[in-house]
């Protein structure tokens, strides 16, 4: 096979033909700025470390319903056929024995582009067909605290994330942007759902060249790229509530804030007023007191602050802030910022929370509704937030806060994990495996040898993208692609869909899950559901065996008319936000009433518990890797080619380097009471000081897998992050930031194994 076909996935579209074992890949032509990320798949698909076969674990086969250590690689390879029934069986004794609330199906992750063969959808189509239900989570890694947040303070995060400023905004009208955590082009590489054309560059370097001023607050320089030319506001991590407020101070005791917006527009400035100017704690939040705070100076938050009123100014946050210790503060604090300068629901202008984070931001609105695979009913009603994973396995029948409500942990007795690593996503690695260690089955199916797969039970292998037909489209693209089978399965892989459709068989569900379609089946029939919503307003698409040929076609957008916050400025009595007021809350007497002590009626300074006190100790951010999307194909070209003597960098500032006798190359151990992983130097201008950024995704490659800690030789973050809430109001992930140590790795220099397959009998 030799001629190009289409294909997408979550970090753009491209054309590919096979050579042999490896894929030649070409970005889609239409796509100014291509990801790196891509060359990923090129040495993917035939890869050692996919999985060849369904395997079970011995010990597992000899007693289960027994909890047990999963860390040994006991497999033994099962014809499918067995595996199935002996899969099957286990899902009917849990099933009857517990009920399906003993099953957890949350299963979160990201797993791979295509509207169809989504690993979630199909596995939660199954357990609702097969077994009436499952525990499920809520919310994501990505935005917990967010999610739970905005729609307290002014409404939906789609709303305040998604249709608001857009890049045409902004090059056309914005004269400031303050970007905290700043909008990273790596992180701009990635969209769920697939990127036919990476805009983010050319819509900054436009900017930059009608004279926007972007100012970037991070530790790390390269948080936006050359081309915004950005100022660089180096602030100690977890810190940006505490500059936030002194700026609003800045505006509130120089008289600049915008007196008649918070009136019309907002609900409890003045009782948000007292707080900021230390009237009720006796401390006013003023620039000397953020700098202590900060690191940074006393004037140039004074100059900050000045510098953004009677201008067109857009405040901006990373998703990373609030992927920590209190991140509800930031997200909140920046509305209330932004509010005092006046410039919500203009455009270019006002508060965008995460643009610049992923490529679904910033952009038009795909003007339809993509299908979607349809889920059937869960009759089961325990959730958690997704994050409470290890805490739930931990504490069953414990009780917990979430959004004002008291909840009760479930006793889960299977865990059915597809198209997400938890080895990758969760914290504190060892707790989680302490955590799995309670469980009696875990079922996953994987593309490859994740450190998650080598914690099953029965692991089943799953076919790549590459290796089926399917559809990708995303909410704020405007262009639907084809996604051609390239290659043939690998070994005796099999869709996620072919999997469930013969347990269902087994279960007795057959004809529920499948409605008696095949896959193919499945894809005509959901491009249909797209036809029929375009006729309805007035689109015409082609049929889909055109679509098939042509690889690509136009979806209609709306139009970039800032969404319910542009409408709320125009029109507050009519068009109110949907909040208790209507209107913007600085003050939320809801969450007020929920009487939390870490989140309470508005934004306020907390102190990080985990942050570095003593000398010796350095924060350590572990944001989005650049080379891959998270763990996926940390395997591949462009991922490995990162890596240095096989180990993911971590990046040391150059004074610190100087101090601690570390260059570019050297092994460090990285270590707090949590666990320990190896690294290797790069040393960087990029870094502030007192700061180590290993960002996540290098697979966890235990050195002694049965040991309680053992040490990560290969680098991930997450053997040393913390596994606690955001706070008892959304308990989202606190995976961002981390106390650690650092020393120079004495001794021999153990292997990395990763990606090596495990030994099957
Ligand atoms: N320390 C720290 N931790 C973090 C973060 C952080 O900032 N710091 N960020 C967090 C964030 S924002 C997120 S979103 C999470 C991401 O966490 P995840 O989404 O869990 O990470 P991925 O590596 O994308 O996992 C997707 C898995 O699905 C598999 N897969 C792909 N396609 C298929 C398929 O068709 N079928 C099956 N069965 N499997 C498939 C892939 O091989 C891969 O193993 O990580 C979080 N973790
Ligand atoms: N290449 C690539 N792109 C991705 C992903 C990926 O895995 N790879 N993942 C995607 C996903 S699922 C998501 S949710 C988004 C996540 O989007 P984000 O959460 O915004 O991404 P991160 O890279 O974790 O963090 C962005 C930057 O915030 C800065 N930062 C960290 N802590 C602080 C702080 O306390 N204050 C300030 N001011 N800055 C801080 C860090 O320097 C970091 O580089 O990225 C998406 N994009
Ligand atoms: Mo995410």
């Amino acid at each position: 096979m030799n001629d190009r076909r289409f294909h997408s996935s979550h970090w753009g579209a491209f054309t590919a033909s096979v050579d042999g074992d490896r894929l030649s890949v070409s970005p889609r032509a239409g796509d100014p700025d291509p990801s790196g990320i891509l060359r990923n798949l090129e040495n993917a698909a035939r890869n050692p470390a996919r999985i060849a076969r369904p395997v079970v674990r011995k010990g597992w086969l000899n007693k289960h319903g027994v909890a047990t250590r999963r860390s040994g690689n006991d497999f033994v390879s099962l014809p499918w056929d067995e595996v199935l029934d002996i899969l099957a069986a286990e899902l009917a004794r849990v099933k009857n024995e517990h009920g399906p609330q003993a099953v957890f199906g949350g299963s979160y992750g990201w797993a791979s582009a295509g509207r169809f063969h989504h690993a979630q959808s199909q596995l939660h189509r199954f357990l609702n067909h097969a077994l009436g239900g499952y525990v499920r989570s809520v919310n994501n890694y990505s935005a917990g605290a967010a999610l739970v947040l905005l729609p307290h303070i002014m409404g939906p995060m789609e709303a305040v994330a998604r249709r608001n400023v857009t890049w045409e905004q902004i090059e056309q009208h914005t004269d400031v942007v303050m970007a905290f955590g700043g909008m990273p082009l790596k992180n701009t590489a990635v969209a769920s759902g697939g990127i036919s054309a990476h805009i983010e560059r050319g819509a900054m370097d436009a900017a930059r060249k009608r004279g926007v001023r972007f100012i970037l607050v991070s530790p790390l320089k390269d948080d936006l790229p050359q081309e915004a030319g950005a100022e660089w506001v180096a602030l100690r991590p977890g810190t940006d509530t505490a500059l936030m407020l002194a700026m609003a101070y800045v505006l509130a005791t120089e008289g600049l804030h915008d007196k008649a917006f918070l009136e019309r527009y907002c609900e409890g400035y003045e009782k948000f007023e007292p707080y900021l100017l230390g009237q009720v704690d006796g401390v006013p939040k003023m620039p000397a007191w953020a700098s202590r705070i900060t690191g940074l100076n006393a004037e140039l938050i004074e100059t900050l602050a000045r510098s953004l009123v009677g201008r067109r100014t857009l405040i901006v946050t990373a998703q990373a802030l609030q992927r920590a210790e209190y991140g509800e503060q930031p997200v909140w604090m920046a509305a209330v910022l932004a509010a005092m300068l006046g410039q919500f629901g203009l455009p270019g202008g006002g508060y965008n929370y995460g643009l610049g984070s992923l490529a679904h931001y910033g952009r038009r609105q795909t003007g339809v509704s993509l299908p979607a695979l349809p889920q059937g009913t869960n009759a089961v009603r325990d959730f958690i937030p997704v994050a409470r994973i290890s805490d739930m396995l931990l504490n069953p029948g414990g009780k917990f806060s979430y959004d004002g409500q008291t909840l009760t942990y479930p006793n889960i007795r299977l865990v059915y994990w597809i198209g997400g690593n938890p080895f990758h996503h969760h914290q504190d690695l060892n707790r989680l495996r302490a955590a799995f260690d309670r469980v009696e089955t875990i079922v996953v199916h994987e593309t490859a040898w994740t450190p998650m797969a080598r914690h099953a039970d029965i692991v089943l292998p799953a076919t790549m993208t590459v290796e089926r037909n399917d559809i990708a489209g995303g909410p704020t693209d405007p262009v639907l692609l084809a996604m051609h089978k390239l290659m043939e399965p690998y070994e005796l892989s099999r869709d996620d869909y072919s999997i469930f459709a013969s347990l269902a068989e087994r279960l007795g569900a057959a004809q529920s899950f499948t409605e008696g379609r095949t896959a193919e089946e499945w894809l005509r029939h959901m491009y249909g559901s797209l036809e029929d919503s375009l006729k309805t307003t007035g689109h015409e698409i082609p049929d889909f065996d055109a679509f098939w040929e042509r690889g690509e076609i136009d979806l209609p957008q709306e139009p970039d008319d800032g969404g319910i916050l542009r409408s709320f400025r125009a029109d507050p009595v009519g068009s109110p936000l949907p909040t208790p007021s209507g209107k913007i809350e600085i003050y939320s007497d809801k969450i007020g009433s929920f009487g939390y002590a870490d989140c309470g009626a508005h934004p306020k300074w907390f102190e990080h518990s985990d942050l570095p006190r003593e000398t010796g100790e350095f924060v350590l951010v572990s944001n989005q890797p650049s080379r891959r999307l998270h763990s996926q194909l940390d395997f591949g070209n462009f991922s490995v080619e990162g890596k240095i003597h096989g180990r993911e960098p971590v990046r040391v500032s150059t004074e610190d380097a100087a101090r601690l006798g570390l260059s570019d190359g050297d092994i460090v151990r990285l270590y707090n009471d949590r666990g320990a992983c190896l690294a290797a130097v790069k040393v960087s201008d990029a870094v502030r000081p007192g700061v180590l950024n290993l960002s996540t995704g290098a697979w966890y490659d235990p050195y002694e897998p049965t040991g309680d800690a053992p040490v990560c030789v290969h680098g991930n973050p997450n053997v040393l992050t913390r596994d606690v809430g955001t706070s008892s109001l959304a308990q989202g992930c606190t995976g961002q930031l981390t106390t650690v140590r650092i020393e120079r790795f004495e001794g021999e220099l153990p292997p990395v194994r990763a990606f090596d397959p495990p030994a099957t009998a």
